[in-house]
């Protein structure tokens, strides 16, 4: 199978050399015109989050100029027809590699064409799209569905023998990681006590979470909710708010699950508000950019490579925090 498992962090760095076979230095001439910087159009979701602040500064670190890359950055503010138009206009621009971190799945056939037509390789980082894989060189990230499989099974050990209420916080609607880490957690939770009595998108975001859990709040009360599991720590942290607002207790009254482990996240978990975070990695840039260069450089890469998570509890989070890099 043409795909690779990543493990473990610390890898990150091996790994990225045996992808770039010479990571970290610039190799003037990657681009086949032989002068001068290779450039790279990246376009990001937005800044809906702790996770995306983090893997746009990874991004941005490692296409950089001293790594041989002229960057144009575009972030779409999580809308799809702007992400759409932004790479659109790197192909206009003729660059000589498109990344993409897609927001939603759909809708990238076209544009995926017209880059594959303009002889410009595309490599996706972090989200998946449902497009035929012919039309991207690679994908670099991390399986979303591993990450909903690993929190409901610590949900359904924790939670599962006892009548639970659960809400959910659902990331931005059609996009990779909310669909794979709902259908995950449910797989996971499948004939236990635990009983999904509501899922609403709260966007990624920690206002979305925040006034998604408000509503929750105020139509099953502090008493009718035992577990909120978040797709990300920003709603988690959003959700903690809401939950304090109305009197109770986040991490005793309601319990709380993420994903990320980004630090608020993290600290939060150790502060006892939230109950157990599934880390996601978001420091994809080295991986993407020796990527990039391969494919310029006419290597063989993997269609996918997947980067493998750790999961936290509060005692976990608290020995690690110290060496946590973001
Ligand atoms: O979990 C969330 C971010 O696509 C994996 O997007 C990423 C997700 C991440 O906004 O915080």
């Amino acid at each position: 199978m043409n795909k690779r498992i990543l493990a473990g962090f610390a890898l990150l760095g091996a790994l990225a050399l045996t992808a770039t076979g010479c990571a970290g230095t610039a190799e003037p001439g990657a681009d086949g015109d032989g002068d001068g910087p290779i450039k790279v159009g990246f376009a990001q979701t937005g800044s809906e989050s702790g996770w995306r602040s983090a893997n746009t500064e990874s991004m941005k670190t490692a296409f950089s100029a001293e790594n041989g890359f002229d960057l144009v950055f575009n972030a779409a503010d999580n809308d799809p027809a702007a992400q759409i138009a932004a790479v659109r206009d790197f192909i206009n621009q003729g660059v000589d590699a498109i990344v993409i971190a897609p927001i939603v799945t759909d809708g990238w056939d076209d544009v995926l064409q017209e880059a594959k037509d303009a002889g410009i390789p595309v490599v996706l980082e972090d989200r998946t799209v449902s497009a035929s894989d012919d039309l991207f060189a690679s994908w670099v990230g991390l399986d979303f569905k591993k990450e909903g499989v690993t929190a409901g099974e610590w949900a359904a050990e924790q939670y599962g023998d006892t009548a639970t209420k659960m809400v959910v916080l659902e990331g931005t609607t059609g996009s990779a990681p909310a669909n794979d880490r709902a259908e995950g957690f449910d797989e996971a939770i499948a004939g236990t006590q635990i009983e999904k009595i509501d899922s609403q998108t709260g966007e990624f975001t920690r206002d979305g979470g925040k006034k998604v859990m408000e509503g929750f709040l105020g139509k099953y009360g502090v008493d009718g909710i035992d577990l909120v599991y978040a797709h990300n720590d920003d709603m988690a942290l959003g959700a903690i708010e809401a939950i304090e607002a109305a009197g109770a207790k986040p991490g005793e009254d309601i319990k709380i699950i993420s994903i990320d482990a980004v630090k608020d996240g993290m600290l939060a978990l150790i502060d006892g508000k939230i109950n157990y975070i599934v880390e996601c990695n978001p420091l994809l840039g080295e991986l993407a950019a020796g990527i990039v260069k391969d494919v310029l450089d006419d290597k063989t890469v993997e269609k996918t490579y997947f980067v493998t998570d750790q999961s936290f509890t509060p005692e976990q989070a608290a020995e690690v925090i110290d060496s946590r890099l973001y």
